[in-house]
């Protein structure tokens, strides 16, 4: 089975190394976290830290399989056949991103099965971008350039995660992300350097519905963040949900002045003294509502996720009827 878990060996802090007091069990892992050293799924580990960590991967995986279907919608209406084998490359990248994710999760106790009846019944969220609609082939390009950058900015930190399962994940889905936002920008900027006024206007509509809801991905702000602190302690976040927007939104003004559109903040101008962008206030009433169930698609989401699962079920059956077959015969084979 598919594992990101690489430690076999006993060592100090493994499940299996001599009992200790559980106050210097705990000291012991808080000291490797300070020294830098990568968590591994056999390794003890408190509670807390594990069920964090199966929170955020698990909701992870989640956004990468839901996020599948918004540019999904655009397959068989992509422009030309360029387009349409890049998308379908792309969307198939995001559910390989799910699969190691799921997998990096799995590690710690959590079986695929129990994450997703999670997503199912509502208990376990999913990124709030992908509750808005695709409207036009534009809103392709604008998820590549601005959703997919918003993602590796939150994602490159992750790399350095403190559990190594997740860390090594994280290394793989960035060097395809950084891909997918290229590809985002190259779709806008063929749109509009080369593209017709109408086209132009697309992107320029499409950048204005996604700009803000972009900026709400890195999550609310540092003081409102219920996890933050804590996961920043172990290591599992390594930058704030602030400070990572604003590298996000200094980086895209740059870009956006490159494609040539206009990213619909009027207070947003350079600020010498903080050496960054200031912006105009983001809606987080929007955002919570978004996240609560009641953004434009969630119940859409949702609703494709489960009946996904239920035509699916066949196929599940039949991988595993296959799986006992060929473990039945390569018993016979070795008894023989
Ligand atoms: N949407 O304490 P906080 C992709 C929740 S996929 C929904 O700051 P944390 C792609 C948060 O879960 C990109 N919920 O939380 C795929 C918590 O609620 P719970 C997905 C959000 O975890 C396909 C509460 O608000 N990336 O790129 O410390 C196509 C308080 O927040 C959101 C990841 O998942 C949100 N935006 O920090 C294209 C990256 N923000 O759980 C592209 C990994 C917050 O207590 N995740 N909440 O019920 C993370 O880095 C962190 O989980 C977050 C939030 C920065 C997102």
């Amino acid at each position: 089975m598919y594992t990101q878990a690489m430690d076999t060996a006993a060592r100090e802090g493994h499940a299996s190394a001599p009992e200790l007091a559980p106050t210097e069990r705990e000291q012991r892992f808080e000291a490797r976290i300070a020294a830098g050293e990568y968590v591994e799924s056999k390794d003890w580990m408190p509670d807390h830290y594990r069920r964090t960590l199966v929170r955020q991967i698990s909701q992870h995986a989640h956004s990468e399989i839901v996020g599948m279907l918004p540019e999904g919608n655009w397959i068989t209406r992509a422009p030309t056949l360029k387009r349409k084998a890049i998308l379908l490359a792309k969307v198939q990248d995001e559910g390989g991103h799910g699969l190691y994710l799921y997998a990096a999760a799995e590690t710690l106790g959590t079986s695929r099965d129990e994450m997703i009846e999670a997503l199912h019944n509502g208990q376990a969220k999913y990124s709030s971008i992908f509750n808005y609609p695709t409207l036009t082939w534009a809103d392709v390009g604008v998820i590549g350039w601005l959703v997919d950058g918003a993602a590796i900015m939150n994602q490159i930190p992750l790399c350095r995660c403190s559990y190594g399962p997740y860390a090594r994940a994280m290394i793989r889905v960035c060097r395809e992300e950084s891909f997918h936002q290229r590809q985002g920008f190259d779709a806008l900027y063929a749109m509009m350097s080369q593209g017709t006024q109408a086209q132009r206007d697309m992107v320029q509509e499409a950048v204005n519905r996604w700009w803000w809801p972009s900026l709400m991905m890195f999550g609310p702000p540092d003081g409102e963040s219920t996890h933050s602190e804590q996961s920043m302690r172990w290591g599992i976040k390594r930058i704030g949900n602030d400070e990572l927007r604003q590298k996000f939104i200094d980086a895209a003004v740059e870009q956006a002045k490159v494609l040539g559109v206009d990213l619909q903040d009027p207070q947003l101008k350079w600020n010498p003294e903080r050496g960054h962008h200031d912006h105009g206030p983001i809606d987080w009433d929007e955002f919570w509502r978004v996240v609560g169930g009641d953004g434009p698609c969630n119940r859409d989401r949702l609703a494709a996720r489960v009946r996904a699962r239920e035509e699916g079920a066949w196929v599940r059956e039949a991988a595993m009827a296959h799986a006992r077959k060929r473990a039945a015969c390569d018993a016979a084979a070795q008894a023989a």
